[in-house]
């Protein structure tokens, strides 16, 4: 790759974390904790959030779907009463900070309290943006199979906090849970992996427990 091109991708990066840094600061001064919420199509981001914000009742809480395409997850979530919007990337794989940015204007942020940014369903490429968050949280879930950390380190490198989803399913698609253990380890020595059902709800104490003194160190 050229040198200017390469010049070029450094600026577009640079760009936008400072964008995002700038968004992390006065999301914080609001005392608005924000999650950067990623993972593969189907893995089980929104029922996730779902179950993530009947645990934080106490907790005014916002969110910001990403999708290529449609507002399918943005209607559920407005069923349940959960103050919602929706951006449509149109193709791009990712939620870069400018376009947060932009859409934050469009939240009310009357509260204190959480914001969910569901990225787009993507193992790759969202791993590399910061949006303006305080975490990341990715969702894996079984299904995909035990040897992703291995074949998409980045996102496990950088998340913060990883649910794994559809345990239920293990059994048949012959989950390795030591495998995937080790994979995340040799990536990531800290993060807290906890095991939930999605589908149901079930598994989400201790996550939210975990959120919560997240939420309290980094908001004052
Ligand atoms: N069996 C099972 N299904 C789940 C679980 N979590 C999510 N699902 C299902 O997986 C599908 C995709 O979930 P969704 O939350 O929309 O995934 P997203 O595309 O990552 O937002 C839905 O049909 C969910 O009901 C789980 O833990 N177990
Ligand atoms: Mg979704």
């Amino acid at each position: 790759m050229a040198d200017k091109e390469i010049d070029v991708i450094q600026n577009i990066y640079d760009e936008n974390d400072k964008i995002a840094l700038e968004t992390k600061d006065n999301m914080g001064k609001r005392g608005v904790f924000v999650v950067n919420v990623m993972g593969a199509p189907g893995a089980g981001k929104t029922s996730s959030i779902i179950s993530l914000i009947k645990g934080l009742a106490d907790e005014k809480v916002y969110v910001i779907e990403g999708d290529i395409e449609s507002d399918i997850d943005t209607v559920k979530l407005k069923e349940l009463g959960i103050e919602t919007i929706q951006i449509n990337t149109n193709g791009a794989c990712h939620l870069d900070a400018p376009t947060i940015k932009k859409s934050l204007t469009d939240l009310s942020l009357d509260k204190p309290g959480i914001l969910f940014i569901e990225n787009i369903g993507n193992l790759v490429c969202p791993a590399e943006f910061q949006i303006g968050e305080h975490i990341k949280m990715l969702i894996c879930s079984a299904a995909e199979g035990s040897d992703k950390p291995y074949k998409y380190p980045l996102a496990f490198e950088k998340a913060d906090i990883i649910l794994l989803t559809k345990g239920d399913l293990k059994s048949f698609v012959d989950f390795d849970d030591e495998f995937f253990l080790k994979g995340i380890r040799a990536l990531n020595k800290t993060v807290p992996v906890f095991e939930v059902n999605a589908k149901i709800g079930q598994g989400f104490e201790a996550a939210v427990a975990w959120i919560s003194t997240r939420k309290n160190s980094a908001i004052k």
